[in-house]
């Protein structure tokens, strides 16, 4: 039953058939489905797959971008059931999260927020193509206490670097805790670049921002 329903919302987006992938969401939440698990195994399964047909030449950005927005609507549904969890939960702190500059990737970035918020973070998102200057300025200004960067592209993950670096340069290292996640992001190289944690996938990244956190 569980598989089922998976399978249906992983079919509906690599049709990119939107209402269908709202429908089925609809489904899985009245059926009592984990909305984050929905994500892990229908939405993003989806996504990857789509990945591999865009790598193989098999599919094009256009088809990409269809997936994209079928994989949105159905986060959409699945978005007031998790941030239902949020507001009866203690606050655990302050997250800002931005996606790199470069990069304007945000589908996973989008559900690490929303698995925060569920989680019991106060969650600040300022979006897609953010430069490090502008990340390190709304973190003041949100006085958050953790700072979390999201990239897609090989490309655009030495941003992360250069983040850090900026932070111990002007002698805020200790002032915000970092971390890092997006598909090419690995805990090998988090560690390499300094930051404090790494998430492989919104559960992981929340629970070690709550760790962080001594929470
Ligand atoms: Co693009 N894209 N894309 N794309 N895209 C990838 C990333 C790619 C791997 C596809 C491929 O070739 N196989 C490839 C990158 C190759 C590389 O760098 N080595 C690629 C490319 C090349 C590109 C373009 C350059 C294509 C072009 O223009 N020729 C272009 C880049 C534009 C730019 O950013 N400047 C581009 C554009 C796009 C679309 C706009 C069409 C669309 C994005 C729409 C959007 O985000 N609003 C898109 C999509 C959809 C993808 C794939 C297919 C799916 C990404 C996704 O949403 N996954 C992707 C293939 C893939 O990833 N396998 C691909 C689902 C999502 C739930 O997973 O984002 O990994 P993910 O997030 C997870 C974890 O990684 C983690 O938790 C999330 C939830 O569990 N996580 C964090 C993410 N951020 C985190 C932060 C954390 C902690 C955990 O802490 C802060």
């Amino acid at each position: 039953m569980l598989e089922a329903i998976y399978g249906q919302l992983e079919e509906a987006i690599i049709e990119f058939d939107a209402d269908k992938a709202k429908a089925i969401a609809r489904k899985g939440v009245a059926t009592g489905l984990d909305p984050v698990e929905m994500i892990n195994q229908g939405i993003r399964q989806a996504l990857e797959l789509m990945g591999e047909r865009f790598s193989a030449g098999n599919v094009f950005l256009p088809e990409l971008m269809l997936a994209a927005e079928a994989a949105d609507a159905a986060v959409g549904i699945l978005e007031p059931e998790l941030l239902k969890r949020g507001r009866t939960r203690e606050q655990l702190g302050k997250v800002l999260i931005a996606t790199v500059e470069g990069d304007i990737h945000d589908i996973g970035k989008n559900i690490v927020a929303l698995v925060m918020k569920s989680a019991g973070f106060e969650v600040f998102d300022i979006g897609i193509d953010k430069k490090n200057s502008e990340i390190l300025e709304a973190a003041k200004k949100f006085e958050v206490d953790v700072i979390g960067l999201s990239a897609l592209l090989t490309t655009t993950i030495p941003r992360m670097k250069e983040f850090i670096e900026i932070l111990q340069e002007s002698g805020l290292r200790d002032r915000f805790k970092v971390i890092v996640g997006g598909a090419p992001v690995t805990k090998d190289f988090a560690e390499k670049i300094g930051a404090d944690g790494y998430g492989a996938d919104a559960p992981r990244a929340s629970e070690i921002t709550r760790r962080l956190l001594g929470k």
